[in-house]
């Protein structure tokens, strides 16, 4: 569901023209003249599709599967929620989180709970208090109490716990890229080695840096059920953006947002010689998750978008673009849905309605219960009849005989869809391989 409104378009104010000393020395003598480099619309273009098959390539070869998986800390919060500092090795790094369990979770009794991956946005690492940051946001359905939340740093950043201590994780910062790895590597480890998280709901929820985490965790990792984005760049090739680097580079204008981690890590390089341009557009593709948007379809997961129309830091024309593509590769609410707000800006408290959109979503998530289909709790035999109604008639033959169950317990192969292709997963559900 769209949920386009009047929207006058705004560009950022002009602000104060500050030159950037290297490069006015520069362009003082004139090394500037380098006509290789000089004209940004190369760097700019946009991707092919060779471009996108190599990035493609590049992630199938990564494999972030987790290895030395250590429960480093663990104590109670304040409260009451068990709370453990865990750490892994991914691409030979040392890398922690923190992992919260719901209220309900007693050791060694069982259980089986929904899996949330919280993102983090910025690049100041992470802390237990986000915890708290998000209960707040979702306090309206008793969400926060039902999920094994995941609290991922990013390589080359800390997590402070507080109590439980302070760790920093190895490697070199890779934001828009390798933060993905990491927070796949992390959902690894948690469903190998915490029995009771479910692999069957596991939502990813990023803003800002997160959003864009969260979108590239929800197109590469087919566990990732749920994605919720907000206000990210997701197209690095805007010719927005270029003009900007463009005022920036050649007239000093000020930069912030996402031009200013773009300028800083690969306009920069590039224009000095440092990096090719085939470097740089590959360092630009890997952070724009649009150009990645049809492997959304392959599996689908539920998609949620939420982008201010006043955002100065990530321009919502990101979401827009996003929005265009998606739908006209035919997503629909409920599985896709972008909430675009008129007078929203970079925070989410500038966003009237998406915490309770978002809870909504994680409620929807937490009461599935795939092959489920006469809503008794269990997943068995009683479950064949209700299945084949969901298969063979759809959705609404289905509610008239089970009025008070969910059709969406039919997806047994986490795409949203219900279909043949959910026959193989029911079958592994109910035992009968
Ligand atoms: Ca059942
Ligand atoms: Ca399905």
């Amino acid at each position: 569901m769209s949920t386009h409104g009047a929207f006058i378009s705004q560009r950022p104010p002009a602000g104060r023209i500050r030159f950037i000393p290297h490069l006015v020395a520069l362009v003082s003598f004139g090394l500037c003249a380098d006509t290789a480099h000089a004209d940004l619309s190369e760097l700019f273009a946009p991707p092919t599709a060779d471009e996108v098959a190599a990035v493609e390539a590049d992630w199938a070869a990564r494999n972030p599967v987790v290895e030395g998986w250590m429960v480093e800390a663990e104590g109670v919060s304040p409260e009451g929620y068990c709370i453990k500092v865990v750490s892994h090795v991914v691409d030979g790094y040392r890398h922690y989180g923190a992992v919260r369990y719901p209220l309900e979770y007693e050791p060694g009794t069982g259980g089986c709970f929904a899996v949330l991956i919280s993102c983090h946005g910025g690049s100041r690492g992470i802390g237990l208090q986000s915890f708290n940051t998000f209960d707040e946001m979702v306090s309206t359905n008793g969400t926060k109490e039902n999920y094994i939340i995941l609290l991922p740093s990013y390589r080359g950043e800390s997590l402070n716990a507080g109590p439980l201590g302070q760790y920093l994780s190895e490697g070199e910062p890779s934001p828009g890229d390798r933060d993905a790895d990491d927070v796949i590597a992390m959902l690894d480890g948690v469903l190998a080695n915490i029995p009771e998280a479910d692999v069957r709901r596991v939502v990813v929820y990023g803003a800002s840096r997160g959003g864009e985490v969260a979108q590239h965790v929800g197109i590469r990792e087919p566990r990732v059920r749920t994605a919720v984005s907000l206000f990210t760049a997701c197209d690095c090739f805007l010719p927005s953006l270029q003009e900007k680097a463009e005022n920036i580079l050649y007239h000093g204008a000020p930069s912030h947002g996402v031009i200013r981690s773009i300028m800083a890590e690969v306009v920069y390089p590039w224009y000095e010689g440092e990096i090719t341009t085939a470097e740089g557009r590959y360092q630009l593709l890997l952070r724009s998750p649009l150009y990645f948007a049809h492997r959304y379809a392959q599996p689908w997961p539920r998609f949620q978008l939420h982008h201010g129309a006043l955002d100065l830091a990530t321009s919502v024309e990101h979401s827009d673009r996003l929005d265009d593509l998606l739908t006209g590769l035919g997503a629909s609410a409920p599985g896709y849905e972008y909430f675009r707000y008129p007078e929203g800006t970079h925070t989410i408290g500038s966003l009237p309605g998406a915490p309770e959109r978002i809870a909504h979503l994680l409620c929807d998530v937490m009461e599935l219960n795939p092959g489920d289909l006469n809503c008794d709790g269990a997943v068995d035999f009683g479950d064949i009849h209700g299945f084949w109604l969901a298969l063979k008639f759809g959705e609404s033959t289905y509610v008239e005989h089970y009025p008070e169950c969910n059709w969406f317990n039919a997806d047994c192969n986490n795409d949203r869809q219900v279909n043949f292709y959910d026959i193989v997963q029911f079958k592994v559900l109910l035992g009968i391989n």
